[in-house]
């Protein structure tokens, strides 16, 4: 993509709304644009970022069988009124009506519908286990929306739903969606902390939360010190009974959110207690039968005998996650996007737009990279070199190649790390084979 026809409305002065540095820098970097409290248009290089996340995600749940579906963004009340959560949601539910003036909702989870599909057409247990997720806008109407992308009131969501014949299969599965999270974020240069969690509107008795630590985090996490030592992620697993080993391992050390948090009956003693700042970026639940049995979603057993089948469901904030992963990988000249991410690979700066070598060099270089699958973003315009360096610093992308006057007569461009800063003189070859390597 060549700068000079890509849609990147980079701000200059730092926007007075934004509080933490994600919101900062997603504006500056001309990534969003709020069009309501809480609603954000998602800007080319905004997108590629958010396309990025939803890829990593998708790739992950499918590896461990999972399988995309995608449902409506609006839902029918009468689904909610048939599981009793229509009233009980409050005012976060945006209620919308028909000009029928029928009841109907922007859906802020899928629990109901999901439920609701499944008894249509699974009636025995020799199809299941059965994992379904999508990844759908959804509108909570937060009293407090902040932060830009992070407590949005329209918000991306993966939202999967698990169905299982039985509480131990169900186990399983939410052991699965367990270390499944934890390769998702990691994948995003995340280091995630698994924390007991309240269940909330979601309901049932086991929920864990996934955060990312973060001075800027919302929640106030309590945690016991061996688990920031242990290597959560990494690891491979031959069956279920050696996922559920390693699940029992992580949970059986004490970490809690603050809504769960006593101090008074919390187990670890002081000194090891470590208290830390998180954002939530996944929350997974098992809830048996809330939603089955009310909804009558009803399977038959090997005995032959129908019983309501098990449920869960698992959620990652990918809208949140932009501003998520900026959080934990940014500095005071902009965004350091991990490689995973990044809505550009490598970034080409033209030193002297318009003189003949420079245009011919830099414009070689961009073809090459091209020509071998290297998404890069090519600074073509004519604004001065600082102005250039600054906007490529800013929006992030893992590597920069200067092209100038001076290298042009050497057959050589300067190759810059973004996140060790660290800069190399390299001839064109060299640098091409490294960018392609990367
Ligand atoms: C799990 C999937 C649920 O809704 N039902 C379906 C369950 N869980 S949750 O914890 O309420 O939300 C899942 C994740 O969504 C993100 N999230 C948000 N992101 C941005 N703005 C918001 N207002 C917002 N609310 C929730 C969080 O990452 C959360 O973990």
């Amino acid at each position: 993509m060549r700068l000079s026809s890509f849609f990147l409305p980079t701000l200059k002065e730092t926007p007075a709304e934004a509080q933490i540095v994600s919101h900062r820098l997603m504006l500056r970097a001309g990534m969003i644009k709020q069009t309501a409290a809480g609603i954000y248009a998602w800007l080319p290089l905004g997108l590629r970022v958010l396309r990025r996340i939803e890829t990593i995600v998708r790739e992950e749940h499918n590896r461990f069988g999972f399988q995309e579906l995608l449902m409506p963004t609006i839902q029918s009340a009468d689904l909610w009124r048939e599981s009793g959560r229509y009233d009980g949601y409050g005012k976060e539910m945006l209620r919308i009506k028909d000009r029928h003036e029928r009841d109907l909702l922007y859906g802020p989870t899928n629990e109901e519908m999901i439920t609701d599909i499944f008894r249509t057409h699974v009636k025995s247990y020799r199809q299941l286990p059965l994992t379904l997720y999508h990844i759908q806008w959804k509108f909570r109407d937060e009293i407090r929306p902040r932060f830009g992308v992070m407590r949005g009131r329209e918000f991306l969501m993966k939202d999967a739903y698990s169905f299982d014949v039985d509480y131990l299969d169900a186990r399983a599965t939410y052991n699965r969606f367990f270390v499944c999270y934890l390769s998702t974020f990691r994948r995003m240069g995340l280091t995630p902390i698994p924390v007991r969690a309240e269940t909330g509107p979601i309901g049932g008795d086991l929920s864990h939360e996934f955060h990312i630590l973060a001075d800027t985090g919302e929640s106030e996490l309590f945690v016991d010190r061996r688990l920031l030592d242990l290597d959560l992620t990494g690891r491979a697993f031959a069956d279920d009974d050696e996922i559920g080993a390693f699940v029992k391992e992580v949970t059986d050390i004490y970490a809690a959110a603050d809504e769960m948090h006593r101090a008074d009956q919390c187990p670890v003693p002081p000194d090891d207690l470590v208290t830390r700042r998180g954002i939530e970026v996944g929350h997974i639940f098992h809830f048996g039968a809330k939603y089955s049995q009310p909804m009558g979603a009803r399977i038959t057993d090997p005995e032959g005998h129908e019983r309501e089948v098990q449920m869960g469901s698992y959620g990652i904030g990918v809208s949140r996650l932009v501003g998520g992963i900026i959080e934990a990988s940014h500095d005071d000249a902009g965004i350091v996007w991990p490689g995973s991410v990044a809505p550009f690979q490598v970034g080409v700066i033209n030193l002297k737009a318009g003189d003949a070598a420079c245009d011919a060099a830099a414009g070689d270089f961009y073809a090459k990279l091209r020509a071998a699958g290297v998404e890069t973003l090519y600074d073509d315009t004519d604004e001065r070199a600082g102005a250039k360096f600054a906007t490529m610093d800013l929006i992030g992308l893992p590597w920069q190649v200067t092209v100038g006057p001076r290298g042009v007569k050497a057959g050589t461009v300067e190759v810059k790390d973004r996140a060790s800063g660290e800069r190399e003189e390299l001839s064109i070859d060299a640098a091409l084979a490294k960018l392609t390597a990367a």
